[in-house]
């Protein structure tokens, strides 16, 4: 069997004229075409060889037709003429991408031996439907990537020829992404997924869209992959203190190592972006000498005696950075009770309470 390819819109006309026949008196007509859809049954009619060969029903147990042809594409039914499909064909496994998917062979006739040759065009239809390899995509963005920035995708793949192969990609409604189609320069197609603004882990640590690619049939068919967006960490966060002001009334008489207070700031961002370093933040010297700040754990304890004689009050200030020092800071107002005085030993007011 061999394939071939046509010349003109007219060519592939069922059939050539029969009229013509007579002229040639048994000479070879130029070449007889059918056109049928891929996927027909076994057994299902292509054409009446004898009609469009002008062989009388009464000749054909004489004249013998046979299919000549390498591969069982076709046979003949020998009493009525008829050209039928040997078994279903499928155009994507015999023509692969070709548009034009022809099947050439020689129809053979005995007595007088004659041969014509015939084509026959296997059309496509849209039994295919687009299909991607992975059926979900993970991804790792970092929030602080730029808007514009693609991120290549694998294409789904559509086994059918021109429109009724794979047209257009699209995506789930969403604020973060859109995909468009790219083609590389050998011509080979694949989507693309572009951020349209900025990710902000902190808001939203995940995203999920589908991408659907569509064919051009009628009806279309479609395939789908699930992206998957985890949405990496940026340094984009300063620590918060708790409390912007905290007050907080002391003894004097408390032993040395007495617990003050303890400040706390969280940060938002995640892992070693959220870990935070205490420390005082420009005191005056003797601040430095009566209290202890733990740089981890933002506990302050007392180190030397404090004695009501020389301060009343302290005013400490105390930052909280993490490793990008990004960085804020809380002021924290020590009053000194007299011993004598009967208030509590201590006594912790919470003045301003930041929005977290
Ligand atoms: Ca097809
Ligand atoms: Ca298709
Ligand atoms: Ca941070
Ligand atoms: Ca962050």
């Amino acid at each position: 069997m061999r394939r071939g390819s046509g010349s003109g819109p007219a060519w592939w006309l069922q059939v050539l004229s029969p009229f013509l026949l007579p002229l040639f008196h048994g000479a070879l007509p130029d070449q007889i075409r059918y056109s049928i859809p891929e996927e027909l049954a076994k057994n299902s009619m292509v054409g009446n060889l004898a009609k469009d060969l002008g062989l009388g029903i009464q000749d054909l147990p004489t004249r013998k037709l046979r299919v000549s042809a390498e591969k069982d594409y076709f046979t003949v039914n020998p009493e009525s003429g008829d050209l039928l499909v040997g078994d279903r064909l499928d155009r994507e496994q015999v023509c692969g991408k070709q548009l034009l998917c022809v099947l050439e062979f020689d129809i053979v006739a005995e007595k007088p031996l004659n041969i014509f040759h015939v084509a026959v065009i296997l059309q496509d239809i849209n039994d295919n439907a687009p299909l991607f390899k992975q059926s979900e995509i993970d991804l790792n963005i970092g929030e602080s990537t730029r808007p514009g920035k693609a991120f290549p995708l694998d294409p789904a793949l559509d086994a059918d020829a021109g429109s009724n192969s794979l047209q257009k990609y699209y995506l789930t409604d969403n604020d973060y992404f859109e995909v468009t189609e790219k083609e590389t320069p050998d011509g080979r197609k694949y989507p693309e997924l572009i951020l349209k603004r900025f990710l902000d882990r902190e808001e939203q640590n995940f995203h999920q869209l589908v991408l659907t690619a569509v064919d051009g049939g009628d009806p279309p068919q479609s395939g789908t992959a699930q992206i998957r967006i985890q949405v990496t960490d940026a340094n984009d966060n300063a620590p918060v203190f708790s409390q912007d002001v905290y007050r907080v009334a002391l003894r004097e008489d408390v032993p040395q190592g007495y617990s003050v207070l303890q400040v706390t700031a969280t940060d938002q961002d995640e892992g070693v972006n959220a870990e935070i370093t205490y420390s005082f933040h420009r005191v005056e010297e003797q601040v430095e000498r009566f209290f202890k700040l733990d740089k981890r754990t933002g506990e302050i304890t007392t180190k030397g005696n404090l004695d009501f004689e020389t301060a009343k009050s302290y005013s400490l200030s105390v930052e909280a950075k993490d490793p990008g020092d990004l960085a804020s800071h809380c002021s924290i107002q020590v009053e000194i009770l007299d011993e004598n005085d009967c208030a509590p030993e201590v006594i912790v007011t919470s003045v301003f309470y930041s929005a977290a």
